[in-house]
C-alpha cells in the first residue's frame, strides 16, 4: 500500500499474539439478534437483518459502479440512515471511505480528492443554504453519488444491486481514513486499518460495558471518531444495540429523541454537556433513560463533571481521544475523583505512553511533558506525508501528539495544555497555519498570527491577528468571514475576532511568539 506505514514485524506479531488484533472486518460489524433495531435515523428504523441487506445492495451497487477493493472514497453525509449504510457498503468491498465532516467544503474537500485520489464524492444534496453539487461539479472526481435530489449525478438510491459475492478485504488493509485535526497548512489523513478499528471499536465497547440493552445517540457528526468508534455507533453494532441518530445536539433535537427512544448513551463536546446542563431547567422532556454521558473533543472542567451525576442524573465519562489512535477513558467503577479531575487513562494494556520535555527526555512522574504514544490501534504515519511523518513520530514509531499532560499513579492522564499550533474551537480542531496561509490571501493582509483565545463556552475562541500593508484599511470580521467562504473554508475556522498589529513579538529564535499574542487577548 503505496504511503502507508505499517507496524514493525515484531510488534504485528506480538499484537496478534497478544489476541488485539484479529481477523476482524469492519464490514461484519453488524453482530445484533437480526430481528432487533439496530438504527433508527429519521423516519427509518431499521432491524439489524434489515440494515445488513440494505448494506449488501449498497455494497453490490458499488462494485457494478466499479468501485471495489482498494478504491477511495470520500464520503461527505450527515447523520442520517444514508451515512450508515454507505459506510458498511464501502468497507465491506474494501473500498476505504474518506470521512469528511459536513461542514467541510471545497477548500478541504477537493484536496481530501486529490490526496486519495477518490474513485468517488458521495454527499447530500444540500445542508442548509449550501449545495453540495454545486461544490461537487468542480471537483477532480470522475463519479459524484448524492444522497437526495442528484441532478446532473448519480443518485445514491440507485446504488443498489442484488447482492453478489466479492473477495473481503485482507485485516491488514486500509478500511477507513480519518481526518486529522491539523497542524499544517493542509489536514492530513488517518489510515486506519481493519484491525487495528476494530480492536478500537471492541476494546472500546468493553470498556464502557455497552450491551444489546445499550440505546447510543449520535449527536456529533457520525464521520467523526469519538461518535464512530469510541466505542460509537460501530462499538454499539458489534454489540447488539440500538443507535439512535440525532442531526445535531441540540436540546430542542436531542432531548425528545432521548425521551422517545430511552436513549442510555451519549457521546458529546464540552460546550453540549454545558448547554445541556442548563437545558434540564426548562426543557420538559424525561431524560431519566439517560445512564452514561462520554464527554471528550476538548478539556472538560472538573467542577462541571462533577455537576453532571445531579443534574443529568447520568454518570460521567471523560474521553481524550484522537484520530490518530490513542484512546483514554476514565473507567466506569473509577472513584468520583479521578472521573471529574483526569482526562482517563488509555483503553487498551498495550498502548505504550511515554512523556518528555523539549529535548525528547522523559520527565519525571507527575511533571507536565508532552504525550507520545504508540499501540495497536495509534497509526505510525500520516497518509502519503513522509516529511511530516519525519516531524510527527520518533525514530522508534512513537506519535508526537503535541498534547500537554501529566500521569497520576494510577496511569490517568490529566490535560494540562497543548504545543501544537492548533486552537481547540468546542472540540473542533482549527490548524493555525491553515487559516493564516488563506488570510495571507486576502489584498490588504501583509503577515497573520491565528492564536486561541479563553472562552468560557468553547473553551477557546480563535483570534486572528494581522499586519496591514502599507496605508491598508484594517477589514471587517465581516469581510473577513465572507472572503474565507469564498475561498471555499468550512466556517468553524473562521476567526471568531480580528486584531491588528504592527509587528509580531517573536521568539529567541525568531519564531512568531504565540504565547505573547494570546496574553494580549486574553482576558485579564
Ligand atoms: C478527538 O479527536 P480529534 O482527532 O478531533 O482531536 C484530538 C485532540 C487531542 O490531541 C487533544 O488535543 C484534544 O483533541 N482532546 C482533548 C480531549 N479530547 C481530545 N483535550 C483535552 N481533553 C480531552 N478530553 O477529539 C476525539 C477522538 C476520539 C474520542 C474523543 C475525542
Amino acid at each position: 500500500m503505496d504511503g502507508f506505514t505499517p507496524w514493525p514485524a515484531g510488534l504485528e506479531a506480538r499484537y496478534k499474539a497478544e489476541g488485539y488484533w484479529k481477523d476482524r472486518l469492519l464490514g461484519d460489524v453488524l453482530r445484533g439478534d437480526p430481528s432487533r433495531t439496530a438504527l433508527v435515523a429519521g423516519d427509518d428504523r431499521l432491524t439489524y437483518a434489515e440494515l445488513d441487506a440494505r448494506a449488501a445492495r449498497a455494497a453490490a451497487g458499488c462494485l457494478a459502479l466499479g468501485i471495489g477493493r482498494g478504491d477511495r472514497v470520500v464520503v461527505q453525509l450527515p447523520n442520517t440512515a444514508a451515512f450508515v449504510v454507505t459506510f458498511l457498503a464501502l468497507v465491506r468491498i474494501g473500498a476505504a471511505p474518506v470521512l469528511a465532516l459536513p461542514a467541510h467544503r471545497e477548500s478541504e474537500i477537493r484536496y481530501l480528492c486529490e490526496l486519495s485520489e477518490a474513485r468517488a464524492y458521495i454527499c447530500a444534496d444540500r445542508d442548509g443554504d449550501f449545495d453540495y453539487r454545486a461544490m461537487a461539479r468542480t471537483l477532480p472526481v470522475d463519479r459524484v453519488i448524492v444522497d437526495g435530489d442528484a441532478g446532473e449525478f448519480t443518485p445514491l438510491a440507485s446504488v443498489d444491486a442484488d447482492p453478489v459475492e466479492s473477495t473481503p478485504p485482507s485485516p491488514a488493509d486500509i478500511g477507513v481514513f480519518l481526518l486529522s485535526g491539523g497542524t499544517t497548512g493542509l489536514p492530513k489523513l488517518i489510515p486506519r486499518t481493519h484491525r487495528d478499528y476494530v480492536y478500537n471499536l471492541e476494546a472500546s465497547a468493553g470498556v464502557c460495558g455497552f450491551t444489546p440493552a445499550t440505546v447510543y445517540l449520535v449527536v456529533l457528526p457520525a464521520a467523526h471518531n469519538f461518535a464512530l468508534a469510541c466505542p460509537g455507533i460501530l462499538g454499539v453494532f458489534a454489540t447488539g444495540g440500538t443507535v439512535v441518530l440525532s442531526p445535531s445536539g441540540s436540546p430542542d433535537e436531542a432531548f425528545p429523541l432521548i425521551e422517545r427512544e430511552r436513549a442510555t448513551v451519549c457521546a458529546v463536546v464540552p460546550p453540549i454537556a454545558l448547554l445541556w446542563l442548563d437545558a434540564v431547567s426548562w426543557q420538559e422532556e424525561d431524560i431519566s433513560s439517560l445512564e452514561l454521558l462520554q464527554v471528550g473533543g476538548a478539556k472538560f472542567a472538573a467542577e462541571r463533571a462533577a455537576e453532571v451525576p445531579g443534574t443529568l442524573g447520568c454518570q460521567v465519562q471523560q474521553v481524550f481521544g484522537m484520530a490518530e489512535g490513542l484512546l483514554n477513558y476514565t473507567r466506569l467503577d473509577d472513584p468520583s475523583d479521578l472521573v471529574e479531575q483526569t482526562q482517563g487513562r488509555p483503553l487498551s494494556p498495550a498502548d505504550e505512553i511515554r512523556i518528555v520535555d523539549e529535548d525528547g527526555e522523559q520527565v519525571a512522574p507527575g511533571d507536565v511533558g508532552e504525550l507520545l504514544t504508540r499501540g495497536p490501534y495509534t497509526l505510525r504515519g500520516y497518509y502519503r506525508a513522509a516529511e511530516h511523518n519525519a516531524r510527527s513520530f520518533t525514530p522508534d514509531g512513537f506519535y508526537r501528539t503535541g498534547d500537554l499532560v501529566r500521569r497520576l499513579p494510577s496511569g490517568h492522564l490529566i490535560v494540562e495544555g497543548r504545543e501544537k499550533d492548533q486552537i481547540n474551537r468546542g472540540g473542533d480542531k482549527v490548524s493555525a497555519e491553515e487559516l493564516e496561509n488563506h488570510l495571507l490571501a486576502h489584498p490588504a493582509v501583509h503577515d497573520a498570527a491565528v492564536v486561541g483565545v479563553p472562552d468560557p463556552m468553547m473553551g477557546e475562541r480563535t483570534c486572528a491577528f494581522l499586519i496591514l500593508r502599507d496605508g491598508g484599511k484594517a477589514p471587517a470580521l465581516a469581510e473577513i468571514k465572507e472572503f474565507l467562504r469564498t475561498r471555499g473554508l468550512a466556517a468553524y475556522k473562521f476567526p471568531d475576532r480580528l486584531e491588528t498589529a504592527d509587528a509580531f513579538p517573536r521568539t529567541p529564535v525568531g519564531k512568531i511568539s504565540k504565547k505573547t499574542l494570546a496574553a494580549r487577548v486574553a482576558p485579564s
